[in-house]
């Protein structure tokens, strides 16, 4: 297997974080910004390449975030790069709904192809996960004609009006913005830490619920992460999604994989709900679809995409030729840099350094996840409270790795890395963590 990894750059920390020039734009920030956008590390990004970000004061960081999970195949991978030089020069723009144009074809054929399930597949595009939600939604509603929306409890599904109410939490993503979507459901879903259910138990104790609470003839879709994202890399008991598909299929019920976080090449397949041989009704993608461009595709069968009348859905940027042009780029490393396979090998250089971690730290519950897509879980030993991860997070960046945070309870960390780190990389990253994690809970 080749090391697509770019040459052998690490992180360097040259002035106290942040740095002046930091210190000046974050200024800046608070001038013009609302306070409630965050920066979770507060340095100002000059440029990234692969898996190493350089802050405007010329400090170096290793990311293990991906600007959460977007820019997979590396920041500024050199042929999405190319792609979008060259396409940027031939058109920008003319609205696929008034003037087609061909890599909009091109990336729906590849993900006809690369999604799960050999059935005719159609796709088209929009411009975030959100409204990849969105649609996904409409157009569930519109092929079964019924209301009920169901989710399941951990999950995340974006910030519109609609998806803020999919969200299992509330806070911070709702709270006082009301009033909120009607018709939304929060089912128990699979969570074996907590709820020690096999795949069979906790999909019969989901069915239940939408037996009871919603109703299944009123039920138009369910709506699912494969590996929930936000919710703290929550992998669900061998079984529960081919049940829950099964179930939805008996009583003709579209059921929705959010892929926006899991998907392409993230997790060791190309779409997480291989792992389980899931086969979903439709797929919803976004973040790394593109390499870092604003993208994402609702991909179903075709009978159900074909349910809408003409001019049903659509929206002015949605498939921006550049994007797809990006898009095409990511697609076609998916097989001539084996993304897969690099995923695979970041999995196995990490969990075994991550369950080192656990051994020395006994807050650490769980080592979850797959491929690159892996978490730690931090619960007190003593009293079982969850531990914030936040500090942690603080204190690493401090030292130079930007690690994200995550789970219903604040107390993950997640590892999101791009599948172009190093194994040197990943290990030095590892090393600052466990320091991090060292300085936090020994002062706690
Ligand atoms: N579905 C599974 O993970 C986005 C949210 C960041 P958008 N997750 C990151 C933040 O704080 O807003 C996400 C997701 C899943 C849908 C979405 C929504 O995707 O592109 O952010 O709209």
């Amino acid at each position: 297997m080749t090391d697509i990894a770019a040459p052998a750059v690490s992180r360097s920390v040259v002035t106290e974080i942040p740095g002046p020039n930091s210190r000046a734009l974050i200024e800046r920030k608070a001038q013009a910004v609302p306070q409630a956008i965050p920066h979770q590390l507060p340095v100002f990004v000059a440029s990234a390449h692969d898996a190493i970000i350089t802050d405007v004061d010329g400090n170096r960081f290793i990311d293990l975030g991906c600007g959460i999970g977007v820019t997979t195949v590396g920041h500024t991978n050199d042929a999405v790069v190319e792609a979008v030089r060259e396409q940027v020069g031939k058109l920008t723009h003319s609205l696929f709904g008034t003037t087609p144009y061909e890599p909009y074809v091109r990336v729906a054929e590849y993900l006809a192809a690369h999604t799960p399930g050999d059935h005719h597949k159609k796709s088209f595009f929009v411009n975030s996960g959100s409204e990849a939600v969105e649609n996904g939604v409409k157009i569930a509603r519109k092929f079964t004609g019924r209301r009920a929306v169901a989710v399941v409890e951990h999950g995340y599904h974006g910030r519109t009006n609609l998806t803020m109410t999919m969200n299992y939490k509330p806070a911070p993503y709702a709270t006082g913005m009301g009033p909120l979507a009607s018709d939304i459901f929060h089912a128990p879903g699979s969570y074996p830490l907590q709820d020690g259910l096999n795949g069979a138990d906790a999909a019969e104790r989901t069915q239940y619920y939408l037996e009871k609470h919603v109703g299944v003839s009123d039920l138009a879709c369910l709506v699912i992460e494969p590996i929930q994202g936000e919710g703290g890399f929550i992998v669900p008991a061998d079984g529960y999604l081919p049940a829950m598909q099964e179930w939805c299929t008996a009583n003709g019920v579209v059921m929705i994989a959010d892929e926006v976080q899991s998907g392409i090449c993230r997790t060791g397949r190309t779409f997480a709900s291989e792992h389980f041989d899931w086969v979903p009704d439709m797929v919803l993608s976004a973040k790394g679809i593109a390499g870092g461009m604003p993208l994402a595709g609702v991909t179903g069968r075709a009978e159900i995409m074909d349910s809408v009348h003409v001019g049903g859905i659509g929206g002015t940027f949605g498939g921006n030729p550049v994007s797809c042009a990006a898009a095409v780029a990511v697609f076609e490393q998916i097989e001539s840099r084996d993304l897969n396979a690099e995923a695979q090998r970041i999995e196995r250089v990490l969990r075994p350094l991550l369950d080192g971690l656990a051994e020395r730290h006994p807050e650490i519950i769980e080592v979850r996840g797959k491929g690159a897509m892996l978490a730690l879980e931090f619960i007190d030993p003593e009293s079982g409270a969850p531990i914030a991860t936040g500090p942690i997070s603080e204190a690493a960046g401090r030292d130079g790795v930007l690690v994200l945070t995550a789970g219903t309870d604040y107390n993950v960390l997640r590892f999101l890395p791009s599948l172009a780190i190093t194994d040197e990389q990943l290990r030095e990253a590892v090393e600052v963590i466990d320091r991090a994690i060292e300085s936090v809970t020994s002062a706690a």
